[in-house]
């Protein structure tokens, strides 16, 4: 049993928590079935490349504290991971941020590295305490010429910014006044977002405000497994509204600065497959408690009313509690028209008809990530089919951890995952989804939350003695299929 729960165990506990992304549907008489967009039995991809539209954007992903180290130079204040990282017991290995792929300081040589492997865009975070150290009033301008530096070095090469502005790094002492459980919180969110805006509105940039508000609300305050490490269910979805709130307050500054480029929210999106006929309603539940919980707010402006309760699938919370939390005019703020949503995919899971969560598909060495790339083709043509006045799509994760965390460049198992999600992703376009945009999760090995650098993601291996960087057969495999616009066959 590791220390500390990781993901998967963490979504074990939970009754449905975890499970959804069925996108339950209505039939003809009204009712609700969670039944799944099933795959069509017996497709197989064509034996010719799958081409990818003209201007498909093709990129590789990283966030701050997972890569940049250097977590107190140039006026940088703590972080909640910070705190999270130093307690003793939190992270499986006992490793810090510090120095991570030490990408602060080698920022000009990754930049290189992307343009080698040919990739058109990039997608990194900003670090909000590198920005404000506690979180509000003063910029600390060292920290925004960092980022300037990084999206001008970006440009110089030709390579597209796509900038997420919370990756999970809340200033340490907003944490101290309540964090995302208190509302102030979504202000200053909006106030830093603006300083953002203002320092690189010139830039022709994607913006993403929040990145996979669930994971901080459910793995950071219902189980305590990451930062700020609470265990409270109440608070878990106190943080859901207050980061939807600061969301919104982000793209509202976004308009009223007149940047250039466009904006969106990241969420991380699970398809459930029932395992029988009596589990259809736990997964209707489980699919509001993790995709429709995000999804209704942002694109709908409302909440699902089948999210919170004690029903099997639903997130035990105090609905009146939340309800009182929702202020009038909050969801038209939550849902300001985007530009773009981004989609996290990395797998799907089963849910019974109790509500537990259930290995329907095998894992990767990350155990909470049924590995499924049909799963992808159902949401995105659920999203299809249910959001239809969704703004355009972009996946910004998608990935696989290597088996082991020795560490390799022959990564055959991540090779064949990327190409079997792109497969699916260009059948989805095929079949009508607008896709813009696709960014591999992750440019680096780097510093997996909870996991430490004992699990690594790169497309990139890094020695975390030296620094070195050496591409991984599925970098190379990844950016010649970036260069011809295609997935090739198998
Ligand atoms: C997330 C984060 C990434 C992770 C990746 C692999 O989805 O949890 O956005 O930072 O590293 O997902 O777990």
């Amino acid at each position: 049993m590791p220390a500390q729960p990781n993901r998967r165990t963490v979504l074990q506990l939970g009754a449905g928590v975890a499970a959804a992304g069925v996108l339950a549907a209505c039939t003809s008489d009204g009712s609700v079935t969670a039944t799944p967009t099933p795959t069509a039995p017996g497709w197989l991809p064509p034996a010719e490349p799958m081409a990818f539209p003209a201007g498909f954007v093709w990129g590789a992903a990283t966030s701050a504290f997972q890569v940049e180290g250097s977590t107190t130079a140039d006026g940088r204040g703590p972080s909640i991971w910070d705190t999270f990282a130093a307690t003793p017991g939190r992270i499986s290995d006992g490793s810090t941020g510090d120095p991570a792929a030490d990408h602060y300081r080698l920022w000009e040589s990754d930049l290189d590295l992307i343009a080698d492997l040919g990739l058109p865009a990039y997608r990194f975070s900003v670090a909000w305490p590198r920005i404000q150290p506690t979180g509000s009033g003063e910029v600390n301008q060292a920290g925004v010429d960092f980022y300037r530096r990084l999206v001008d070095g970006l440009l110089t090469r030709g390579i597209h910014p796509a900038i997420t502005l919370y990756h999970w790094d809340l200033p340490q002492a907003l944490q101290d006044d309540g964090g995302w459980t208190v509302r102030d919180t979504a202000d200053r969110f909006g106030e830093y977002a603006a300083i953002m805006f203002e320092a690189l509105k010139d830039v022709d940039a994607t913006w993403l405000t929040i990145n996979e508000p669930k994971t901080t609300a459910y793995v950071g305050h219902r189980w305590g497994a990451h930062a700020p490490g609470i265990s409270d269910v109440d608070q878990a979805a106190a943080a859901i509204h207050h980061q939807l709130l600061g969301h919104g307050r982000a793209v509202q500054a976004f308009r009223a600065s007149g940047a250039a480029g466009g904006i969106g929210i990241a969420l991380n999106l699970l398809p459930v497959y029932p395992t029988s006929r009596e589990a259809d309603p736990a997964a209707v539940r489980t699919d509001a408690v993790e995709n429709r919980m995000f999804l209704d707010p942002v694109l709908l402006g409302r909440y699902p009313s089948d999210a919170l309760g004690s029903k099997p699938g639903q997130l035990p919370a105090d609905g009146e509690a939340f309800e009182a939390l929702v202020q009038d005019g909050d969801l038209e703020v939550i849902s300001e028209p985007l530009d773009v949503l981004a989609v996290q995919y990395y797998g799907v899971t089963g849910v019974d008809d109790v509500g537990n969560q259930v290995e329907v598909y095998p894992t990767s060495a990350a155990v909470w990530q049924q590995v499924h790339p049909e799963g992808l083709y159902d949401l995105l043509m659920d999203l299809l089919i249910d959001y239809p006045d969704a703004p355009p799509l972009v996946i910004t994760e998608n990935g696989i951890p290597d088996p082991t965390s020795e560490g390799t460049t022959d990564d055959p198992e991540r090779l064949e995952f990327l190409r079997a999600h792109l497969q699916q992703a260009a059948r989805a376009i095929g079949d009508g989804v607008r896709l813009v945009g696709y960014y591999a999760w992750s440019l680096l090995d780097n510093f997996e939350w909870a996991e430490g650098m004992s699990q690594r993601w790169g497309l990139v291996h890094v020695d975390f003695e030296t620094q070195e960087r050496t591409p991984k057969a599925s970098a190379e495999w990844y950016s010649s299929a970036v260069r011809a616009n295609e997935v090739a066959p198998s």
